[in-house]
Formats: structure tokens, sequence, C-alpha cells
């Protein structure tokens, strides 16, 4: 049977491409149980716009299964026009996993607290979700010993300009590593700590500092440098410098090196995809291979920003 994922191709030999660029139009249709939904690459180094879909429908688990296997390919799945309700965005969540319920429980959307809210607005004086989110490169919940597998993040309000967040595919960057590079980063492992990113958005004034029963909850913990896609046996840097600590066993000064070349590296942009958000898009990503930012380039007094995010709960990092 063919799926969304072999119609466009993976983007891993020169054979797929080329067949891929023979094949020429713009949006392909999709062999899925849906005979409406399209496909198109959204860039070069990961992602596809998937068209044709409402994301509040039932969904059959051979669709579900075509959905997922073009999300383990090309890690990014984009969703147009999904003027859909909190509630089908858990439920079309639910299908690829169960839901996370955010450490930052003030963000979490009341009655649904799979609903994490990222957002600038306020209400009667007072922030009605996260605001500062992810300013950095980071993958999320990678804090935590069972690090998300994905997100499904919905623009509900953004700004005319500004905005956008960028996601780098950290297989490939793995890929372009050189052979001695990767067997020494081979066994290597790395500190996560949710912490690390608090004093930053408290002394901006956006967030309050943790509570001492978020802290808790959020102990540092360690992964793997490079690690393995549970579904495709891909291998990937396992990247999230807004958490991570230091490398086990290195010297600060090694490890802020190491960790510094890895992240120049991997968010260099052949590895990029850049999102330019629209109302309703719904943007889900693979947390298990790539890192993503939020750029803070808008105005937090004037712009608004408001998003709705779930989080699918993985395994440990292997
Ligand atoms: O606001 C965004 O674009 C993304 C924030 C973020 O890091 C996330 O939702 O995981
Ligand atoms: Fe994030």
């Amino acid at each position: 049977m063919s799926t969304v994922g072999e119609t466009v191709g993976a983007d891993r030999s020169r054979e797929a491409g080329a067949r891929t660029r023979r094949q020429a139009p713009e949006r392909r249709r999709a062999a899925a149980a849906d005979p409406g939904m399209t496909v198109a690459r959204a860039s070069r180094a990961l992602g596809v716009t998937v068209g044709g879909i409402d994301l509040s429908r039932h969904f059959s688990d051979a669709e579900i299964a075509t959905l997922r296997d073009a999300f383990n390919t090309h890690g990014l799945l984009l969703f147009r026009d999904q003027d859909v309700s909190p509630e089908a965005h858990v439920a079309f969540s639910k299908r690829f996993g169960e839901l996370e319920h955010h450490v930052l429980n003030d963000a979490l959307l009341d009655g649904l607290p799979e609903i994490y809210i990222l957002s600038n607005l306020k209400k009667d004086g007072k922030r009605v979700g996260r605001a500062g989110a992810g300013h950095y490169w980071h993958s999320d919940l990678s804090y935590m010993a069972e690090p998300s597998l994905g997100s499904l993040l919905r623009a509900i309000e953004v700004p005319e300009v500004g905005g956008d967040t960028m996601f780098a595919n950290l297989a490939l960057a793995y890929d372009a590593l050189s052979a001695p590079m990767k067997s020494f980063l081979e066994g290597l492992e790395a500190e996560h700590h949710f912490a690390k990113v608090q004093s930053r958005v408290v002394s901006l004034g956006l967030n309050k500092p943790l509570t001492p029963e978020q802290l808790a909850k959020t102990p540092p913990v360690v992964h793997p440098l490079v690690r393995v896609h549970p579904e495709t046996g891909r291998k990937s840097l396992f990247l999230s410098p807004g958490f991570t600590t230091g490398v086990v066993g290195m010297t600060p000064e090694e490890s802020a090196a190491l960790l510094d070349f890895l992240a120049d590296h991997a968010s260099g942009p052949r590895f990029v995809y850049r999102h330019q958000w629209k109302p309703n898009d719904v943007v889900f990503w693979d947390n298990r291979t790539l890192m993503h930012y939020a750029l803070d380039d808008y105005d937090y007094d004037e712009d608004r920003r408001h998003m709705h995010r779930t989080t699918i709960r993985g395994e440990g990092a292997a």
C-alpha cells in the first residue's frame, strides 16, 4: 500500500529527489484513505503541508497510520485553515498518543488541561497563558525523563509580521557530521533541566518563577546526545540548548565548546524550515527528530499572539 510518506518520497537519496521532481505537480494527491488529501513539501529540510483535510472529522485507523507515516518521514505536518474547537484539537491529538498536562499548570485551558496556552494576551491584567515560551532552540519536554513525542500547535491570533517559529532537522544535521565526530558522540550524554530557562523569562517579567511543586516535578535528567527514532530507526542529534546544562563527565568549558558547536551546526539554514504563522494553522512536529525556536521579534504589548498546544507523551530516549 502506498502512503503519504512514500508518495512525496523521503529526501534521503538523489534518486528519490529526482523522482519527486519529475512528478512535478506542486500538490500531489496522497494515496491516502481520504481521496481529497494532498501533500506538498514545506521545505527541503523538513515538513509537508497536508491539504484537503478537516482535523475535526473522524479519522479511520488507516488514515491515522498514513498521517503518522508522513510525520515520521518528514518530521512536521502543516495543516492550514483549521478552525477547530479545543475539544477537536485534543481529540485529533489523542489519535497519536497520550497527552501531557504541562507542568506549568496555570497556563492550561480551564476544564481542558490537555491544552497548554501560549499567549501574550492578558485578561483583567492577568496573563491568560505562558508568555515568552520557547525563545531558544529546544525540543519540548526534553527536561523530562520521557521527553515528548510530538506537539500540535494551533495559531489562533498571530502578529501581522514576526513571531515565526523555526524548526531544525536534527537527523539531517547528524548525517552531515563526519565519521570521527559521529563516533566521538556515540555514548555521550547530556543533562537537561527545565529551571535553566526560568531566570530569563522571569527577569523579563513574562512569567512567575517556578513553584516548589513545579520544580519538584522537573529535576535534572540525562539523555543521550545521539538518539534513535523509535519508529524509523534513524539517528538524530538530541539537542535542546534551552534546557541542556552540560555534557556528563566533561568540564564546563569542554561541554560548552561541544554543545555550542553542535547547536551552531544543527541550526544552519540548510537544516531549517521557518514557519510564518497564519491564524488556524496547525503544526504537528516530531520532538524526537527536530528542535524548534519561537522568534521573539514581535511587540509583547502591541502585538497579539495566542496559540493552543497539545503535547504527546513520548518514551525515554535511546
Ligand atoms: O510559540 C511558538 O511558536 C512555539 C513555542 C514553543 O516552543 C512550543 O509551543 O513548543
Ligand atoms: Fe517548544
